[in-house]
Parts: C-alpha cells; structure tokens; sequence
C-alpha cells in the first residue's frame, strides 16, 4: 500500500512540509479546485501542483476529485461533450503521472452531516450525523455545515425539479453511460477510476442513491467489467449502512480497491453517527479487521487516513485537521505492517 493525506492545494493552511514529516507518506491526494466543474483540466494548473509536490517530494498519483456534472448524472443531451471533456482531463492528468481518480455519483448533496463539531468528554469534537434532524430539513433552501452552497437557491430548486425523473435505475445507467464514456482515455492513460460510496449510504431528500452496497459493486462490475473501472473503499461512508460487513466486502472487491479512506464511527442510533478517532476501541468498525482482509487479499493501492477530529486544540477544516489525521495515519501505518509481516 501507498499511504497518502490529503491536501486541499495552495489554500490548504497544512503546509506540504508538515505532511512530508508524517512517517510513510508517499504523496498527497488532491484536486484543480479553480475549474468549473464540467471544463477540462489545463495542463499548466495541473503541472503548478505537480512542482509543489516535486518540491516538497511528495507524489501526487491520486486525485480527488474530479467532480462529475449534474448533467452527467442526469442523462442530459449536454452529457457528451461533458464526457468528453473529462476524458480530456484523464488524459492530461496521466502525462502528470497520476495513476488514481476518485469521484462520485451522488445527485446534488456530497457527503451530509449534521453538525461540524460534536463535542466529546475530552474536549475534541468530530462531524456526526442525525438522520431526524436532516430530515426535518427543507433541500430547497439548505444552508448544512459544510456543505459548500455552490448553488443559489433557485439553481437548487430547478435541479431537485429535474432529478424527480430519475429513477434509482436510470441513475444507474447514466453511470454506465459516463464509464463507457471513458474507459477508453483511463486505458491510454493508465489511470483507475474509484468510486467514492455514497455518504451516508441511503436515499436522500427522494434524491437516488446508488452506490451503498455489496449489491452495488457486484451490479456495476457486471455492467462495466473493465479494470480501470474500480472503487474508493471508504469504511466511514459504507460503514453507516449497518447492513454492510466491511471485512468482507475489503476481501471481495480488494482487486478493485484502488484508493481506500479508513475512518471510524461510533454509533448512536439506527442511522446515526459520531466521527472518532481511528482506533478500532475508539468506535464500531472494526478497522484491524478490515485492514487484515485488505492485506490478506493482496490489496495494494493507495490509503488514507480519513476525517480525524479536531484534538490539541486545532481548529483544522472539518475533519481535515493535521494532528487527528497523522495520528491514524501512525496507526494505520502500524497496522499494515504488523499484518504484512504476519501474512509473509
Ligand atoms: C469527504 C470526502 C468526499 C469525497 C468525495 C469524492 O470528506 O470523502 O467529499 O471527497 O465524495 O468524490
């Protein structure tokens, strides 16, 4: 495995330097965030943070994301030339010497929380999700922690109106269509594509979700076979569904876990969570568990820790502080050698 950190570019307040001095850090992960979503990545902005990461000598093979329009996922006439666009940005992204693209399908909403900053008894806080509260919520006029507004309420609106056609199936096929799309630029480029689960992993707002479940892999694996059609194993955003067992599931699919996030939650309810620390006694997932089966079925892509909490009084970007991270980072460096040595 190849352990990467994310790193939000230029405005991130984490310098490369401090990410450098996390012991077994490969490279970061990271994404053009200056580009409407649906254009072509220029080489130039994809070559100035390629040198920052030469600089600071840290690979940058993974990217996430490059986000997929609405029109993609909603099977508009416009989903062509948008294809073809991103299939541009493959192919620039693979003369930059990426290998890894994680992005998602999730209509409209990304991940969803409730609250930012859940205070615990000692003293850090983490995102946690109350599944009521969210519900009681109206999507047309939304204002989420964290959630980046990029629509005014009138663009939100017409495009929850749009979404009423699309069923769970024909979201499906749109993902089809898009991979088909671009399989053949991820062939000569040499990159694999990864879903990210759905965050949490069920229907919201009446909007489709399709990406939740061992059902899910076993359909779109079927549907597009290619081996650059992979997944982002993420324990938090798949571990929320109840319904899921992660060990097996990181066994089943590890040669088509290209990038993996592992975070912990604990729950409190039917369907909600607090975020904590990585350690498997800190939570409910079982992370050495799913470590073993992803080493014990070969895996070998790239990690990350995912969302730490704020602790030592940082104040860090929701889940994306720099202590919390290095921490489970240090764990899960420690994990996979102490199963790597074992299974040798
Ligand atoms: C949240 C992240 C997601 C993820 C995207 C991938 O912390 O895991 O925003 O980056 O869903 O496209």
């Amino acid at each position: 495995m190849k352990m990467t950190f994310r790193w939000y570019g230029e405005k991130d307040s984490i310098p490369l330097k401090y990410i450098k001095q996390i012991p077994n850090m490969s490279g970061v992960v990271t994404a053009v965030y200056d580009v409407p979503v649906g254009q072509v990545w220029e080489k130039e902005k994809i070559a100035r943070l390629k040198s920052l990461c030469d600089e600071a000598e840290l690979e940058m093979e993974v990217i996430e994301s490059v986000p997929v329009h609405e029109d993609i996922k909603l099977g508009k006439p416009t989903r062509d030339t948008l294809i073809k666009n991103y299939a541009e940005t493959i192919r620039n992204l693979g003369q930059y010497g990426v290998k890894c693209i994680c992005y998602n399908f999730m209509p409209v909403f990304d991940w969803l929380r409730t609250s930012l900053k859940t205070p615990a008894k000692d003293g850090s806080n983490s995102l946690s999700y109350n599944h009521a509260e969210l519900m009681s919520l109206d999507p047309k006029n939304l204002h989420l922690p964290g959630w980046d507004e990029s629509y005014t309420p009138k663009e939100l609106n017409a495009l929850l109106e749009e979404y009423k056609g699309v069923s769970h199936e024909k979201l499906f096929d749109n993902l089809v269509y898009f991979l088909n799309g671009i399989m053949p630029a991820c062939d000569e480029a040499g990159i694999n594509m990864a879903i990210h689960p759905d965050d949490p992993p069920w229907d919201m707002f009446g909007l489709p979700r399709i990406i939740t479940s061992e059902e899910s892999y076993d359909k779109l694996f079927d549907a597009v076979p290619n081996k650059h059609n992979g997944i982002t194993f993420c324990t938090g955003s798949l571990g929320a569904g109840r319904f899921n067992d992660l060990p097996k599931m990181a066994s089943k699919y590890a040669s088509r876990i290209y990038f993996a996030h592992i975070r912990q939650l604990k729950y409190c309810g039917d369907k909600d969570f607090t975020e904590a620390g990585h350690l498997t006694a800190s939570g409910d997932l079982d992370i050495y568990a799913i470590v073993k089966s992803l080493v014990k079925a070969g895996f070998d892509g790239y990690v990350r820790p995912d969302h730490g909490r704020n602790i030592w009084g940082e104040d860090g970007k929701p889940g994306y502080g720099l202590y919390d991270r290095a921490l489970g980072a240090a764990y899960l460096n420690g994990l996979f050698e102490a199963i790597e040595k074992e299974s040798k």
